[in-house]
């Protein structure tokens, strides 16, 4: 297992602006990128983290909302689909390891039914709210080439992005 880079708005944009594809199987490589994955979220650390954040453009998503000293509960979601979303709409300040120190409110569905595949390659369906339901959310949205400041103002955005950039410069000065 090993931490890869996390990529980021200032540097990789286009790479994660990329559309990710479906997985065709779930087998020992694909286990090994999601442990590298997992791996790589607990370091920086996130609750979340899709492939295409370590420049893999493959639909897969690695989880755990596990607080503070709660033991770990990692999931694993391969081709994630969302088959249902409320009506009710639900607010949560966002961030995102790909666009470091930048939190914002966006609004979600407050909960979503889910269709994916686990570790093991089994089929789940599920509900999800809460911070659940906005993490997947933020994370399937991670494969569309999406990301959380894309719903924010043009101008709450590109601040947004020249605050990582002037980051990423004063890091390296
Ligand atoms: O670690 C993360 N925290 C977070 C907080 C609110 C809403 C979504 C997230 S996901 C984020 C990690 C990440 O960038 N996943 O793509
Ligand atoms: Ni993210």
């Amino acid at each position: 297992m090993s931490v890869r880079r996390i990529l980021t708005v200032d540097q990789d944009l286009k790479v994660l602006k990329q559309k990710s594809a479906p997985v065709a199987r779930v087998d020992d490589d694909l286990r090994a990128l999601m442990d590298d994955m997992l791996e790589t979220m607990y370091d920086a650390p996130g609750i979340g983290l899709a492939a295409i954040q370590v420049g893999v453009p493959k639909r897969v998503i690695v989880m755990d909302l596990a607080r503070g000293d709660a033991p770990k509960e990692p999931r694993f979601f391969v081709n994630p689909e969302i088959v249902w979303t409320s009506e009710e709409l639900a607010p949560y300040e966002e961030g995102c390891l790909s666009v470091p120190e930048i939190y914002e409110e966006v609004q979600r569905p407050a909960t979503v039914r889910l269709r994916y595949l686990n570790y093991q390659g089994d089929a789940v369906e599920e509900e999800a709210d809460g911070l659940f339901a906005t993490c997947i959310q933020h994370e399937i949205d991670h494969l569309e080439g999406v990301l959380f400041i894309d719903y924010l103002s043009r101008l709450k955005r590109n601040r947004a992005v020249a605050k990582v950039r002037k980051a990423a410069r004063d890091e390296a000065a």
